[in-house]
């Protein structure tokens, strides 16, 4: 399959390296100039930028997580001045409070180059039909892929609003080719094909690339066999771009990661040093391109390994595997993703107390469904009265749906016993799903 960018995708280690390099000191020198936080993290840490001479260098430097980045929302982690941002986008698990994401004119072009790379390492061209199933919201999958398909010449069927029945009718209509969303969705639509008597022979679907969520090889396997297509794998995170990071290739084994724009450590979480190579540890990444939202060293809570070994596809950049789990408890549902925490305070808000409860994950019918089982004890001045508590049940569904953008049952439960971890409330997950095997 041709590689969209020859000369960047194959460069040497070595030259790669070097430009890597390069690229790093004038981020660094640009976020020291601009952003208040980065230079006080080095001025207290009495680092030179000027001494980062090496990439090996780089592993001095102090590391930003997510945290920094709420703080610093909406405008003070931004590189440039106001008027040269011409996006915004939010990140991801801020449900509560948005935390925004920034662009210029610069970023969102090498954005759309780094998702046409992508697109045409899965066998994407300007002959495709791409059905967009992403939301084009302020979370980056819609736009982001939209951009980068418009790039390489593709005709964009942007169906991501339509109900997935009416996507499947669209994608029928439009001869879609090529199907981009997650991988969730994709086995919706299987099983919404299936309702509609539509075999996939009927369609003209013949790839599919999929992320922004955890998805196992089973799955993989599922959506294969089901929509008869090849299915890829895709990476990114808002606060380092959104989609586009890295992604698989026609060997379906790792995504290349983009590291003319993005250099990645794998960190142990736990030590904060660097894992041994090739083994499974936290990502890190500190954008090197990227002018108005600069990261350096910015924690993703997510695990993962990463190989130097040579693709057979010619491709030179490194490979990351699947995700294989979180440094955090942050929760994916339907395509949203969310905090237990931020529950928390949406029930504490809504009931007006702070009650105990377990948030319960399950698949029905082949949907993801949450249940919160709120924990009523004696303590409940509305206990005697049905109808207090029958109001309080549905002004936390209503809170919890218009925050967490999903559908949510509120139960009420005999109370149990509850773990505490170092005095911190600890909110239990039961998660159902993994049964059938979300992560590999
Ligand atoms: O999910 C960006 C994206 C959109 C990636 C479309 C791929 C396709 P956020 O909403 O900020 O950005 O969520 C980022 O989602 O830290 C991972 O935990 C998870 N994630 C993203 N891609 C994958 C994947 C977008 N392929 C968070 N496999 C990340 C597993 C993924 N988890």
């Amino acid at each position: 399959m041709p590689i969209y960018d020859r000369k960047m995708e194959t460069l040497s280690r070595g030259a790669l390296e070097q430009l890597q390099l390069e690229r790093l000191q004038i981020t660094l020198n640009r976020v020291v100039r601009n952003v208040a936080f980065y230079r006080q993290q080095f001025d207290s840490r009495r680092i030179d930028t000027l001494s980062i001479k090496s990439l090996d260098d780089l592993r001095r430097l102090p590391f930003t997580t997510k945290d920094d980045v709420r703080m610093g929302s909406p405008y003070d982690m931004f590189a440039v001045p106001l008027r040269d941002i011409v996006r915004v986008q939010c990140s991801a698990g801020t449900t509560g409070d948005p935390v925004g994401v920034g662009y210029t004119a610069n970023d969102i072009r090498h954005w759309s180059g780094v998702i046409a790379r992508i697109l045409a390492a899965a066998g994407v061209s300007d002959q495709d039909f791409i059905q967009i199933s992403f939301p084009y919201g302020l979370m980056t999958g819609g736009m982001g892929f939209h951009y980068g398909a418009e790039r390489i010449g593709a005709s964009v069927i942007p169906a991501s609003g339509e109900e997935v029945h009416r996507q499947i009718t669209i994608m029928k209509y439009f001869k879609a080719t090529v199907l981009v969303g997650r991988p969730g969705y994709a086995l919706a639509m299987a099983r919404a094909m299936a309702e509609m008597n539509l075999r996939p022979e009927q369609l003209n679907l013949r790839c599919g690339i999929f992320g922004s969520e955890p998805w196992s090889e089973n799955q993989r396997a599922q959506i294969q066999e089901q929509l008869r297509i090849r299915a890829y794998d895709s990476y990114g995170l808002s606060e380092i771009m959104g989609p586009g990071l890295a992604g698989e290739c026609e060997e379906q084994n790792g995504m290349h990661i983009q590291e003319d724009h993005f250099i990645a450590e794998v960190i142990n979480p736990d030590t904060l040093e660097p894992a041994p190579a090739g083994e499974e540890g936290e990502l890190v990444f500190t954008t090197i391109t990227k002018e108005a939202f600069p990261m350096i060293r910015y924690r993703t809570g997510d695990i993962a390994r990463i190989t130097d070994e040579p693709c057979a596809c010619g491709r030179t950049f490194r490979r990351m595997s699947r995700v294989k789990d979180r440094t955090d408890n942050l929760i994916f549902v339907n395509g949203h993703k969310f905090f237990p925490s931020e529950v928390d305070e949406i029930i504490q808000k809504a009931a007006g107390l702070s009650p105990n409860f377990k948030i319960v994950l399950d698949r029905k019918e082949g949907a993801e469904t949450v249940e919160i089982h709120l924990e009523v004890t004696s303590d409940f001045p509305q206990l005697d009265e049905i109808k207090a508590l029958e109001r309080m049940r549905e002004s936390v569904a209503r809170a919890l749906v218009a925050a967490l953008g999903v559908e949510v049952a509120v139960k009420f439960v005999q109370p149990a016993s509850r773990l505490t971890a170092g005095g911190k409330k600890v909110i239990p997950i039961e998660d159902r799903r993994k049964q059938d095997g979300q992560r590999k």
